[in-house]
């Protein structure tokens, strides 16, 4: 399996194919079968959610939700609309993958949120895609006009009673729009900020409907699991985080980019097929699964496996895959300095403990890097942030809390040189 091409093969190159977004690309190399054979043999939803749940894939947008489990809490038999959402709206600092799967591998998207659409019930979906990219839009659009064309998209697909419409909808590039909730109220044309959960989208979501949202590169899994079988998904995998995923591999390694690995695969094993730390640096640190996972130091990575449950044990998180290397050149004060600014201004301003404590982060990393940090500074951090956590209305406060405190966890030592001697330790 590939997610970056349409070949169906592991590990292949995007760059072998002329035009790997185009539809005779997709078609030639087996595209559309899998949409074809369970619309036209009816094949039951229920037998499709069972290999979802077999393959063990899990959400691979940050919170890695097993799919199956969430494909279940759709009501299928609820008699009005319901709604295929996919999250396009990447904006995970250090994520970098869903692009990909766009610019490169469209259809297999399409061909997923329509086998969706199909088994929860839904004539509609949404593709919301990340405002900064708009390039990306533009290439969903030709597929999407492409599939029309063709018949895989519209009404009464190969003859059938089953008609799904696909639309794509961009945003304009505030982070806060990939929160599930929030992404849904900006469908809607209002503002984006998150609403509060539950009730959860599977029974309230898109235009108060029953909407199944899920990230890019999950429904584009759905067509290989489809063909193939959630075992033989499950075995690219390890028990529990079945199949291949794509790490955005970014920061102090040779060669940043995309990687398609199977989870479990050692990390050691992903940063050497990232040419390794650059200029034969050392390694200090890593943040596994984008921004809002807690930073690790390098030695503990060193002992982790790329999946979902070696990095929780670790005390991270996978979350997009996104993995950010820092070399021994870095300034951890300054790193997180950089990072707090980030979700300070991305907050959308609803909840008191996110709007004020991510300025008040931002405002007291800032001084200790400028050489005007206070004793009590760092107490005071760690005290900000444990007021912000499990306290707001959706990830985004966790996600500004959990840097913090995991920066001061393994690196305080930086934190406290800085404020000694109001100076970089490295
Ligand atoms: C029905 C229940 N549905 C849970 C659904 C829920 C959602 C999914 C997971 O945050 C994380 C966050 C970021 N009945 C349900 C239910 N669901 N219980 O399952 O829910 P949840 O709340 O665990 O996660 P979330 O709100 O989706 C996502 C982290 O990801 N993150 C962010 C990445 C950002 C990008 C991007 O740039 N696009 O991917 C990275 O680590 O911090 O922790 O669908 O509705 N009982
Ligand atoms: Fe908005 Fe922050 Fe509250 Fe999320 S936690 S709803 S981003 S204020």
């Amino acid at each position: 399996m590939s997610l970056l091409t349409p070949t169906h093969q592991v590990c292949s190159w995007t760059q072998a194919l002329d035009d790997p977004a185009s539809l005779a690309t997709y078609v030639a190399n087996g595209g559309y079968q899998a949409l074809r054979r369970v619309v036209t043999e009816q094949v039951p939803g229920d037998a499709i959610i069972a290999e979802l749940k077999t393959s063990a894939l899990r959400g691979r947008g940050g919170a890695g939700f097993p799919t199956g489990l969430k494909w279940s809490f759709m009501p299928r038999a609820f008699p009005g609309d319901k709604y295929i959402v996919c999250n396009s709206d990447e904006g995970e600092p250090g994520t970098f993958k869903d692009r990909d799967i766009l610019r490169y591998n469209p259809h297999q998207l399409i061909e997923g949120m329509a086998i969706a659409g199909y088994v929860l019930g839904a004539k509609v979906g949404y593709n919301y895609i990340h405002g900064e990219i708009f390039e990306i839009y533009e290439v969903f659009e030709r597929a999407l006009a492409e599939a029309r064309e063709a018949g895989y998209l519209g009404d009464h697909l190969f003859g059938t009673d089953f008609s799904f419409q696909l639309h794509a909808h961009h945003g304009y590039g505030a982070y806060i729009c990939g929160e599930e909730t929030a992404l849904l109220e900006s469908i809607e044309g209002k503002k984006g900020q998150p609403r509060f959960k539950p009730p959860f989208p599977a029974s309230f979501g898109l235009y108060g409907k029953p909407t199944t949202i899920n990230n890019t590169e999950t429904l584009a899994s759905v067509p290989w699991i489809v063909q193939h079988g959630g075992q033989a998904f499950l075995e690219l995998g390890k028990p529990n985080n079945g199949g291949p995923k794509l790490f955005s591999v970014s920061g102090h390694v040779n060669k940043p980019g995309n990687y398609e690995v199977p989870l479990g695969t050692p990390f050691s094993e992903l940063l050497d097929m990232a040419g390794g730390v650059r200029n034969g640096h050392k390694l200090k640190a890593v943040i596994p699964g984008g921004s809002s996972a807690p930073v690790l130091p390098g030695s503990v990575m060193m002992d982790c496996t790329m999946d979902f449950d070696s990095i929780a044990k670790a005390g991270s998180m996978l979350g997009s895959g996104a993995v950010i290397v820092m070399d021994e050149t870095v300034c951890m004060v300054r790193a997180l300095e950089r990072l707090s600014y980030f979700y300070f201004e991305e907050s959308c301003g609803q909840c008191t403990p996110c709007r004020e404590g991510t300025g008040w982060m931002y405002r007291i990393i800032h001084r200790i890097e400028h050489g005007e940090g206070r004793p009590e500074d760092l107490e005071l951090l760690n005290s900000v942030a444990s007021h912000i956590g499990g306290h707001t209305i959706c990830a985004l406060g966790d996600a500004a809390a959990m840097p913090v405190q995991s920066f001061l966890k393994h690196f305080g030592n930086e934190f406290a040189y800085h404020v000694e001697h109001k100076r970089c330790m490295v």
